[in-house]
């Protein structure tokens, strides 16, 4: 047994609560080692993780890891949310009883980290000194070096962020087991992963997956489940899947700040780091602060602000360019220490490649593996047209790495939020943008937000998946409550963020070209609707929204087909009255919604004479 206890002394871990946790779970897991972690310990660890093939060198200051291939995404179905209450029970958490998952758990982890260190990472999903700080400090101990390597990128992390805690005993505790990878029955029905949240004990408990989604506990687990479910049971906050940017009018010195929620893989990452299209440059400057999650409160001036809990971005790689986000290029550019994830890799090169990054594969297939490690040139051909990166392989950079990061992107205040915008993938209905001004209206606009179902193959004609507020994923309390909760929040601010629904991706119905260029261009959307907040433009009333009148946006330089833009600006009243129907019955699923959503649903199920 490994003297714990000498090892945290020396490691300047001085929070006896810490220590106490340390100790239990190094008796779970029984761990060979303990080691604890820092960031300044990062370049030691690329070494030894060099050394035992962990990771793989990508050029210059750049790594390359692959997950196992079973193991590569999110597992929703593996995801829980455990409490002692059963009224904690909402449609989407995938509740459980607390004593029945921590049983379960423990289970699973006695004696899974034999022959392993137990790597002990004190982090802070915050900047110090925050105004939600308290709720920010955790402890992940993993038994998987590359997790370490993610964290410190994606996390402050170090000692110094929970010794000297107000409460000692209020740090997350975050515990990840990687486990037998090829022995776990993954989609199976012997499945043994389990990625639980007890949120009333703020405990975390993950097993089974060394994939960044399923193992960077601080960032979805405790980021988005537990910090949604501590904002709601402190009244104080907002946790959500929103990224965060702010826009600057060089010309007039204003400055906005958006905060939106898109589902997974929708565009966040994209639209936080995007710069002004060319025509535009001269007068606006985009600012990155967030692309995955935003924790939000009134400030004591009565405005709503937000902040970016994490310190990284775990972005999809796939159509990552100069074109696309030249700035995500920057950001990963050699010398950076960013962490590719399953993407193809070249072991002759030291190159990696995926999907989108050029616009047809290197040539030379000399050297070159797929992401699960397969040689290229080997491929039979019914493998040919097999994607050479997983579609959601991933980079990991810090954010200093952002060339647009916001100089005060690490401000304790935080940003005050003039606009909150909701988007999904819709190829038709939805127009480029529609702004709404009623707080009920606009929270009912994120509950009923959806992305696009595979409505062709499954007969669903044209419905969608909901996923209210792009949290169904990360959802760890009930939705009505979590609706009242968001009525609540922003009712207090005295001075509201204007609401907006979004979408890059409506389509041709003939041949099914994108309607709208996107990426760059997106900022001419986000600007009408700061116009229209601060009284420059009126728009048009419409039964959904404000729509802007063509001549509102700023067109300069937008290359786009008149058609296409005069269908970006309208409503197709009859999918609309259809839609009305299909949103009935998603928000009835949901027990003690606030009769205000209900309200809100009403009046626009009205305003389109259904
Ligand atoms: P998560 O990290 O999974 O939460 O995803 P995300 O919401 O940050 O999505 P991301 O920005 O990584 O974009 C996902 C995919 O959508 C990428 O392949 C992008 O290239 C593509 N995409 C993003 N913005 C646009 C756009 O404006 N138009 C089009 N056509 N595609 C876009
Ligand atoms: C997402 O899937 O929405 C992500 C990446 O942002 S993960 O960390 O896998 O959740
Ligand atoms: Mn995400």
């Amino acid at each position: 047994m490994v003297d714990v206890d000498a090892i945290l002394e020396a490691a300047h871990l001085k929070n006896d609560s810490v220590r106490e946790y340390v100790r239990y779970w190094a008796g779970v897991t029984g761990a060979d080692n303990i080691e604890v972690v820092s960031v300044e310990d990062d370049t030691r660890l690329i070494e030894e993780a060099l050394a035992a093939g962990e990771i793989l060198p990508a050029g210059n200051g750049l790594y390359y890891s692959r997950s196992y291939y079973k193991d590569t995404a999110r597992s929703e179905e593996r995801t829980i949310v455990a409490t002692s209450n059963p009224s904690d029970k909402g449609v989407y958490n995938n509740w459980y009883p607390a004593a029945e998952m921590k049983a379960k758990l423990t289970g699973l982890m006695t004696g899974a980290s034999k022959g392993k260190t137990m790597y002990v990472i004190p982090y802070l999903m915050s900047p110090p000194g925050s105004p939600v700080e308290k709720y920010a400090a955790g402890v992940q101990l993993t038994d998987n070096r590359a997790v370490v390597l993610h964290i410190n990128r994606m996390a402050r992390v170090g000692a110094e962020y929970i010794n000297n805690l107000a409460d000692p005993d209020s740090f997350v505790r975050a515990v990840h087991v990687t486990g037998d990878l090829e022995n776990l029955g993954q989609g199976t029905p012997e499945d043994k992963r389990y990625f639980v949240t007890v949120a009333d004990e703020r405990t975390i408990l993950h097993f089974g997956s060394s994939y960044g989604g399923n193992a960077l506990l601080g960032k979805i687990a405790h980021g988005l489940r537990q910090a949604a479910y501590d904002g709601w049971a402190s009244k104080k906050f907002l946790a959500e899947q929103f990224m965060l940017l702010g826009i600057t009018d060089k010309v007039t010195g204003k400055k906005w700040h958006i905060a939106g929620g898109f589902p997974s893989a929708s565009g966040k990452t994209n639209l936080a780091m995007t710069l002004s299209p060319d025509a535009l440059g001269d007068r606006y400057y985009v600012e990155f602060y967030g692309d995955d999650i935003a924790w939000m409160w009134v400030g004591s001036d009565g405005r709503l602000y937000g902040m970016n809990p994490e310190f990284g971005v775990f972005g999809v790689a796939k159509d990552t360019n100069e074109k696309t986000n030249p700035t995500a290029i920057e950001a990963i550019a050699p010398g950076s220490k960013s962490i590719f994830t399953n993407v193809a890799y070249n072991a002759k090169t030291q190159e990696v490649w995926f999907e989108g990054r050029t616009s047809a594969p290197p040539a030379d297939l000399d050297g070159w593996t797929d992401w699960k490690g397969g040689l290229i040139a080997d491929r039979l051909p019914a493998e040919a047209n097999d994607p050479w990166a997983h579609p959601n392989s991933r980079f990991t950079t810090t954010l200093a790495n952002v060339p647009n990061v916001a100089d005060d992107y690490e401000n304790p205040v935080g940003v005050p939020i003039d606009g909150i915008i909701f988007g999904g993938r819709t190829r038709d209905r939805e127009p480029l943008i529609r702004a709404i001004r009623d707080v009920a209206e606009g929270v009912y606009d994120g509950l009923t937000l959806g992305a696009e179902a595979t409505f062709a193959a499954d007969g669903l004609d044209g419905q969608l998946r909901y996923d209210p507020m792009s949290m169904r994923p990360f959802m760890s309390y009930p939705e009505g409550p979590y609706a009242a909760h968001w009525l609540s929040i922003i009712g207090q601010c005295t001075d509201k963020p204007i609401f907006a629904h979004v979408n890059w991706f409506q389509r041709d119905a003939e041949d099914g070209h994108f309607l709208w260029p996107g990426y760059r261009d997106n900022l001419r959307a986000l600007l009408w609707l700061m116009q229209l907040r601060d009284g420059e433009v009126t728009g048009i009333e419409s039964p959904v929204g404000i729509l802007p009148a063509k001549e509102e946006l700023v067109l300069d330089g937008l290359d786009i087909e008149p058609a296409d833009l005069d269908k970006l600006l309208t409503i197709d009243t009859d999918r609309w009255k259809q839609e009305i129907g299909f949103r009935k019955a998603h928000l009835e699923q949901f027990p003690n919604l606030p009769e205000e959503i209900w309200e809100a649903h009403r009046r626009v199920a009205e305003a389109l004479g259904e």
